[in-house]
C-alpha cells in the first residue's frame, strides 16, 4: 500500500498545473477547490445516509418526475452553495432544477466567466442499498457577453468545448476524477485528513476489455445492432463470453470499466426515446473523459460532444469506454438490417 504521505494532495496538483489550464490566474484552482469542497461536504452526508434519517424520498419531485430522495436535494444545495460563493461562475445547471441558476457577481457587474452543470447525485436509487453514487460535473466558459447576464446559450455549448469535466464517487472510498483537456487524474480522499491524493494519474481506458455494461432488462427495446453487438459479447470465442456487470449507477460502473477497459452502453428504448441520460450533465462531461482517456463516446452513429444541444434536460443516448469495444458496437449498429 503506498505510503499516502509520499502521493501529491489535489492542491499541490492543482498549483502544478495551472499553467497548463488554458485560462490561467488561478481560476481553475477555485473551480476545483469548490467541487473539492462540495464533495467532502456530501460524502460526509453521503457516508452516514443509513444511520441518520436522509434516506428515502425528500416528498418532492425533481423536475425529471422522479421522487427526490433527500440527498439528492442536500447535494445539489451543498454544490451550488459551494460554486456560487467562489466568485467566477456566472451561471449553474443542474438535473435537480428546471431552468439555470444566474450567479451575479458581488460587484453585480456579472464578469464571472463560467458556467457548470451538474448532475449533484446520480444514481441515487442506490442510496438506500448502500452502492455507490457519484456526483457529474462539467464546466464552459461562457459565450454570452461579459457584463451580461448569463443566458440559455452558455448552456447549451457542444460538449466539444467543455474546459473541465469530471465526477465524484462516493463508493468504497471517495474519489474525484476530472480532466482539464490534459489527460484524466483521479485523487483518492483520505477521510481522516479530509486530503485528497493524487491516487491515479494519468488514467486511461485499456485499449480493449472483456466487461460490457448494460441494463439488459431493456433488451427488447433495443435496435437490432444492439441486441447483435449484446449476442456478440455473450458468444463463446477465444475471447468471449464477456462479463457482464452493471451497477445501476453510471458513474460507478465508467470507473470500473475506466481502470478495468470496457464500455457501458444506455441505448434509445423504443424509436420514441432518446435512452435515459441527459446530455449536457451526464453525457457530455462523461465524453470528455473518455475521450481525454483515450476511449471512445458515441450515440452509436454520432460523436456526444459534436451534438449541438438544444434544451438543457435533452436526453441522448451513450455507448463509451474502451475504443476497440465501442468501434465493434458503431460496426453491429451500422450494419444492422
Ligand atoms: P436503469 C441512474 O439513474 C442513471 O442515470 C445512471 O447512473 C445509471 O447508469 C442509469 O441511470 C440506470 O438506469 O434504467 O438501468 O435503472
Amino acid at each position: 500500500m503506498t505510503n499516502t504521505n509520499q502521493k501529491r494532495t489535489l492542491g499541490e496538483f492543482i498549483f502544478d498545473n495551472q499553467s497548463s489550464f488554458p485560462y490561467s490566474t488561478g481560476e481553475l484552482s477555485k473551480l476545483i477547490n469548490a467541487i473539492r469542497l462540495a464533495a467532502k461536504i456530501t460524502n460526509h452526508e453521503v457516508n452516514k445516509a443509513g444511520l441518520v434519517d436522509i434516506l428515502g424520498d425528500a416528498g418532492i419531485t425533481n423536475v425529471q418526475g422522479e421522487d427526490q430522495q433527500k440527498l439528492d436535494v442536500y447535494a445539489n444545495e451543498k454544490f451550488i452553495q459551494t460554486l456560487k460563493q467562489r466568485g467566477i461562475i456566472c451561471g449553474i445547471a443542474s438535473e435537480e432544477e428546471e431552468d439555470f441558476i444566474a450567479v451575479n457577481s458581488s460587484d453585480g457587474k456579472n464578469n464571472n466567466k463560467y458556467v457548470v452543470l451538474i448532475d449533484p447525485l446520480d444514481g441515487s436509487s442506490n442510496i438506500d442499498v448502500n452502492a455507490s453514487v457519484g456526483t457529474i460535473f462539467s464546466i464552459y466558459r461562457r459565450i454570452s457577453p461579459l457584463g451580461n447576464p448569463v443566458e440559455l446559450k452558455d448552456f447549451l455549448q457542444p460538449g466539444k468545448d467543455q474546459v473541465a469535466a469530471g465526477y465524484v464517487m462516493y463508493g468504497t472510498s471517495t474519489m474525484l476524477v476530472f480532466t482539464t483537456g490534459n489527460g484524466v487524474n483521479g485523487f483518492t480522499l483520505n477521510p481522516a485528513l479530509g486530503t485528497f491524493y493524487h491516487s491515479h494519474p494519468n488514467m486511461q481506458f485499456p485499449e480493449t476489455g472483456r466487461i460490457y455494461s448494460v441494463n439488459e432488462g431493456n433488451y427488447v427495446h433495443f435496435s437490432k445492432g444492439v441486441k447483435a453487438y449484446i449476442k456478440y459479447c455473450q458468444k463463446e470465442e477465444e475471447d468471449r463470453p464477456y462479463t457482464s456487470r452493471y451497477i445501476g449507477s453510471m458513474v460507478a460502473d465508467f470507473h470500473r470499466n475506466l481502470i478495468k477497459g470496457g464500455i457501458y452502453m444506455y441505448p434509445r428504448i423504443g424509436p420514441k426515446q432518446n435512452g435515459k441520460l441527459r446530455l449536457t450533465y451526464e453525457c457530455n462531461p462523461i465524453a470528455f473523459l473518455t475521450e481525454q482517456a483515450k476511449g471512445k463516446a458515441t450515440t452509436g452513429t454520432k460523436r456526444i460532444m459534436d451534438i449541438e444541444p438544444t434544451e438543457l434536460h435533452q436526453r441522448e443516448a451513450i455507448f463509451c469506454g474502451s475504443i476497440k469495444m465501442v468501434e465493434k458496437l458503431e460496426e453491429f449498429i451500422l450494419n444492422e438490417d
